[in-house]
């Protein structure tokens, strides 16, 4: 299948491209996620983009992250939309949300969402202070001295997912909402959600992303309106129970133990371990615990294909579907050796990588073979390239520098249209969504240098 742009990039073109898209949306001390559909900053955005932002100024990548935690809730929640000041139009806004109103843990000089999504800032961090190493001293005092002032914080956001996110002990995260899985209308949910059911009174408000696309397909690539209302409710929901981690166990409709974030818990918890370490930081042994105890639970999940499963805790079932969540694995190890080949093996099968309708061969968010599939619609088929960059880092991490290496070209390939889209059609290479998108920019700076 042809590509739709008639000349590709070199690496260091795509990084200077990819700079200059994260500097236009730059708005001083944060990085809104797209101009236009996403005008604010989100939290693993954030964390991507201070991965990116460490190849270009390790101040400025600190300050990201200083940004994102000068947010974070009292209980240690970091929240999974920041609100930049001055635009109104991204739906539901801070006057939807009412965090402030309804929960004395919200912060008081920010505006926020009530929701957090999968916790990579720990992942950033070991990144920006390899940087600075590689910068030479008196960047590395600087960062360290900085790093330190984050500390407190991302001691608190472990030990707030460690505590509130997984009360029994399972080694693995619950989200209240699909929203902070950050994979929206991925298959993974479509059970939970057919059990959140919208008030009859309850009047859905008008959705934000559909209109700010400037294409007319917009809305078939996005989730459906009978999604986006069970979306609005569970925030009815969550916000009737002030955001209080008991009373929301206790009252939502949408409870689930999420692999993927679990995963990412587990990994950051040990990059964190290895910060503290190097600087002489309190609390390194805790991020080793919340490390194992996560890595044990999402090896739990785990098949003989390797593959783990998300948990319904509202019914107990395990919930199966073909999603790029399933390789959590492989970002925090745990699996036996014969698991983990199995992983390796299924990403590069025609169920992956190697399905011969791609037009680039990268894990499309959920696979091809899935009754689920749906090419252009969100993260249902489309390929994500901050999905594929953890994967990358993952696969390097355990032990497989060959997969590894076969990805990033790949991914290259596709980051060299010089666009930096949200997700990319997997058949057409179609680059869909917001544009240019920071994580992907700051993915694509990252992967190229
Ligand atoms: C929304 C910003 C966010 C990502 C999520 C993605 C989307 C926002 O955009 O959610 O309004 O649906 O699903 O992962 O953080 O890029």
């Amino acid at each position: 299948l042809a590509r739709p742009q008639p000349t590709a990039l070199t690496n260091v073109e795509t990084a200077v491209r990819a700079a200059y898209a994260l500097r236009g949306n730059d708005r001083g001390s944060l990085t809104v996620a797209a101009p236009g559909l996403y005008p604010h900053m989100w939290s693993w955005d954030a964390a991507f983009i201070a991965i990116g932002l460490a190849r270009l100024s390790i101040p400025r990548a600190l300050t990201e992250l200083e940004t994102l935690f000068s947010a974070q809730w009292r209980n240690g929640m970091v929240p999974h939309i920041v609100f930049a000041d001055g635009d109104a139009s991204y739906e539901p806004g801070p006057k939807r949300w009412a965090c402030g109103a309804v929960s004395a843990d919200a912060p008081r000089g920010r505006a926020t969402s009530g929701l957090m999504q999968p916790p990579v800032h720990g992942i950033a961090v070991r990144r920006v202070l390899d940087a600075a190493r590689r910068a030479g001293p008196g960047e590395l005092h600087s960062a360290a001295d900085r790093i330190r002032g984050l500390w407190p914080g991302l001691l608190a956001w472990h030990r707030y997912l460690a505590e509130r996110r997984d009360p029994d002990h399972r080694g693995l995260l619950t989200i209240y909402h699909g929203w902070e899985s950050g994979m929206d209308n991925s298959p993974r949910w479509d059970v939970p959600y057919s059990a959140v059911v919208p008030a009859k009174a309850f009047v859905p408000f008008r959705r934000a992303d559909v209109h700010a696309l400037d294409t007319m397909d917009g809305a078939a690539q996005r989730p459906t309106d009978g999604d986006y209302a069970r979306y609005q409710w569970l925030i009815e929901e969550l916000r009737q129970a002030g955001y209080d981690d008991a009373r929301a166990r206790e009252t939502l409709s949408f409870l689930v133990a999420d692999v993927f974030a679990s995963a990412i818990f587990a990994a950051a918890s040990a990059e964190l371990a290895t910060v503290g370490d190097e600087l002489g930081l309190p609390g390194t042994d805790e991020l080793t615990g919340h490390a194992e105890r996560f890595r044990r639970g999402v090896a739990s999940t785990a098949g003989d294909d390797g593959f783990a499963t998300d948990l319904d805790l509202r019914t107990g079932q395990p919930l199966h579907s073909q999603t790029i969540a399933g390789f959590a694995p492989l970002l925090c190890g745990g699996v036996s050796p014969a698991q983990h080949r199995a992983l390796v093996d299924a990403l590069f099968s025609p169920d992956w990588c190697g399905h011969p309708g791609l037009a680039v061969a990268l894990p499309p968010s959920t696979s091809p073979s899935s009754p689920s599939f749906d090419p252009a619609r969100y993260w249902r088929g489309p390929q994500w390239p901050p999905m594929t960059w953890l994967l990358i880092w993952g696969l390097e991490r355990s032990g497989e520098p060959e997969a590894a290496a076969v990805l990033r070209a790949s991914a290259l390939d596709q980051l060299s249209d010089g666009v930096f889209a949200e997700y990319y059609h997997p058949f057409t290479g179609t680059p869909l969504g917001g544009r240019p998108q920071s994580w992907t920019a700051a993915v694509a700076l990252d992967l190229a240098l």
